[in-house]
């Protein structure tokens, strides 16, 4: 029967299951990747598997986001990081060395295999053929131990590219002209498939802009076909032993289609605070601009960095706008100062940051009160920045280029045309900090673990209770993210001590919420989480799940959940029911009791389940409303042991 792309990798990944959409199935994983801020926790959940190595073909540990912090848990972090990977095989990208997406397109992903991330933009990957999905950090630890990876058997949406992309415009117009089209919601269990004639004009770095940023929309990943541009990126980087062949079969079916012409494309620009509040760049032109920041895993290529100097080279930048620049590697610094393009960002006023997450996750950078800041990465969430009432617009590096030079937003194609970059037919490659390339796969089983006072415990779940007895401990709107359930910027230093972690759970959407929290769980009560639709958009962290673990919380109740999230709930005994008629959500008030009697029963069952809500406040007021969550056997297992890692530890799943 003719298959898609998708059908093929998976098809040929497949453990168990039917391929039939909807449904679970389990994959095995040939590659996994952590990055160090979920990667402390997936190594501690890995080591607490008792396994003596890594069993997946290939497993990375990059250190890119948590770099530069004050402070010694960075530092203990690293350490912990790097004498793991040496014990149990895994090879370990050094800080300095680049953004985890970005280096392991360049160095490591291959065409036609399945990789699983502990970073939701693990889907860069599908840059070159790749099925590559992000995930929490206990999943990567289990594809780590050669576990397989369980996941619902997705739509293919195929996104057919015509036409060719007009100078000045780029990789992010596209993607952001597609998270238009399919939005931020409503794309659970669907993976997209990009293909048509468009295809061969886009080269590598520019396809996995647009894998990269299928995140935002919630799609479980994005695929393109390995080609000949793939072969030819391949090769450029030393590798064209790992290219094969990967095009859709004549005829193959898919569930829906988006057709995009490349070349009606405008430049667009995500407005604040979601990366779905898409307006073209024309309709900004004018509008005054403070800050510029270019870089991040979506648009930190060798490509965009070059096309950015150019645009700069022998120009000076706005003088009331401030530039910075982080490149995604080192291999990217490297050929940039070869050949003098790093000279001519300097020389236009740009400040260059480190090859690293940075800015992008509010590290650094943070703009100044109500200021208006162009970026070329991934997310504009309200306060990701650092500043909550800063204005966030995503673009294109051809876009944030023209607004450098010009000081308010500009569509780049009134200015001089920016010249289309190639592909060098040779990168620069080194690969000396990448440690542990000789024992990958092995180990080396005397290696003491460091484990300074930052690295901390994995909690432990309790057995799901016969009756929730609970409160409404929080009531949110619509498309709460991750960075609001669990602040990363600031905070992110915690990521390996989850009681100092747990204090800033929903810091800036509840200051009081750790406190009430605290108090409910001390009195025996369990917290219950209430929210609109599409909760948990955004990142893979699992400490927006193992934190509020920590301070009780068993059960959310939402209009609709996000994927990834949604399994961190379930990996972490929290139970993700949503509403049966979504105007209930109208009728809890944060405070009320919730109750649900028989709990373990109807996990064991269909999982629909009936809610006691009673109001003390004023006057007393009862009333009952139905919740249903739709979980698969082993699923149902996890959750009544408590979560995944107490499921195992009981041999329960
Ligand atoms: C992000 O972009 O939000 C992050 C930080 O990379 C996260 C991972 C994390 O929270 O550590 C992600 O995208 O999964
Ligand atoms: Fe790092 Fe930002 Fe990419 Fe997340 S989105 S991996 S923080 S560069």
């Amino acid at each position: 029967m003719a298959q898609n792309i998708v059908e093929k990798i998976l098809s040929a990944h497949l453990v168990s299951g039917d391929m039939k959409p909807g449904s679970e199935i389990a994959i095995r994983i040939d590659q996994t990747l952590t990055q160090d801020a979920t990667g402390t926790m997936a190594y501690l959940q890995f080591e607490s598997m008792g396994l003596d190595r890594v069993k997946a073909d290939l497993a990375l540990s990059y250190v890119d986001h948590n770099t530069i912090q004050v402070g010694f848990e960075n530092a203990d972090d690293h350490a912990y990081l790097r004498s793991v990977a040496r014990r149990y095989g895994v090879i370990f990208s050094r800080p300095g060395n680049g953004i985890c997406h970005q280096l392991h397109l360049e160095r490591f992903g291959k065409p036609g295999a399945t990789l699983l991330g502990s970073d939701s933009h693990t889907p860069t990957g599908g840059g070159i053929g790749m099925v590559a999905i992000g995930a929490g950090g206990i999943d990567v630890a289990v594809a780590m131990g050669g576990g397989p990876f369980h996941l619902t058997c997705p739509k293919v949406t195929r996104v057919e590219l015509t036409g060719t992309l007009r100078p000045g415009v780029s990789a992010k117009d596209v993607i952001l002209k597609v998270i238009s089209a399919l939005t931020t919601q409503g794309n659970v269990g669907r993976m997209l498939e990009y293909g048509g004639a468009g295809v061969a004009g886009l080269g590598i770095p520019s396809r996995a802009t647009i894998t990269n940023m299928g995140a935002e929309m919630g799609v479980t990943t994005s695929v393109f076909p390995s080609d000949e541009t793939t072969r030819r990126f391949l090769k450029a980087q030393g590798r064209e032993a790992d290219w094969t062949e990967l095009v859709a079969d004549a005829y193959a079916g898919y569930d829906d289609l988006l057709e995009i012409d490349l070349g009606e494309v405008e430049p667009m620009a995500a407005c604040p605070h979601s990366p779905g509040n898409v307006a073209t760049v024309s309709s900004l032109a004018g509008k005054k601009v403070n800050q510029v920041l270019i870089g991040s895993c979506t648009n930190s290529s060798y490509r965009d960095l070059k096309t950015v100097a150019l645009m700069l080279r022998g120009k000076k930048i706005h003088p009331e706008v401030e530039v910075s620049i982080a490149p995604g590697s080192r291999q990217v610094v490297g050929m940039l100062a070869k050949e003098g393009l790093l000279g001519d960002l300097v020389a236009a006023g740009a400040r260059i940051l480190e090859n690293a997450c940075g800015f992008c996750i509010g590290n650094h950078m943070s703009p100044g009160t109500d200021a208006v800041s162009l970026r070329t990465s991934n997310r504009n969430f309200e306060g990701r920045s650092g500043t909550r009432s800063a204005h966030v617009y995503l673009v294109s590096p051809e876009t944030a280029a023209a607004a450098a030079l010009t000081g308010v937003f500009t569509d780049a194609r009134t200015l001089d045309a920016p010249q289309a970059v190639e592909e060098p037919p040779a990168f620069d490659v080194d690969d000396s900090m990448f440690l542990f390339r000789e024992t990958a796969g092995v180990g080396v089983a005397d290696t003491p673990i460091v484990r300074g006072p930052n690295i901390g415990e994995v909690p432990k779940g309790a057995p799901l209770p016969d009756t929730l007895d609970g409160i409404a401990a929080i009531k949110v709107g619509d498309k709460i993210t991750t960075d609001h359930i669990m602040p990363a910027g600031a905070r992110l230093k915690y990521r390996s001590n989850i009681p100092q972690y747990a204090k800033y759970v929903f810091e800036h959407v509840d200051p009081d919420f750790f406190a009430n929290a605290s108090a409910n769980r001390d009195a025996g009560l369990a917290n219950i989480i209430v929210a609109g639709e599409s909760y948990g958009q955004g990142s893979s962290r699992e400490h927006a799940a193992m934190c509020p673990m920590y301070l009780g919380v068993r059960a959310l109740i939402a209009k609709s959940i996000e994927r990834i999230h949604w399994a961190n709930l379930i990996n972490f005994g929290i139970v993700p029911f949503t509403f049966v008629n979504p105007d209930d959500y109208n009728r809890v008030r944060e405070g009320d009791s919730l109750t649900i009697p028989n709990l373990r029963e109807i996990i064991k069952g269909d999982g629909t389940a009936t809610v006691t809500l009673k109001r003390t406040q004023k006057r007393t007021i009862s009333m009952k409303f139905a919740v249903s969550v739709t979980l698969s056997e082993r699923q149902k297992k996890i959750l009544l042991h408590g979560g995944l890692l107490a499921a195992v530890a009981k041999g329960g799943v």
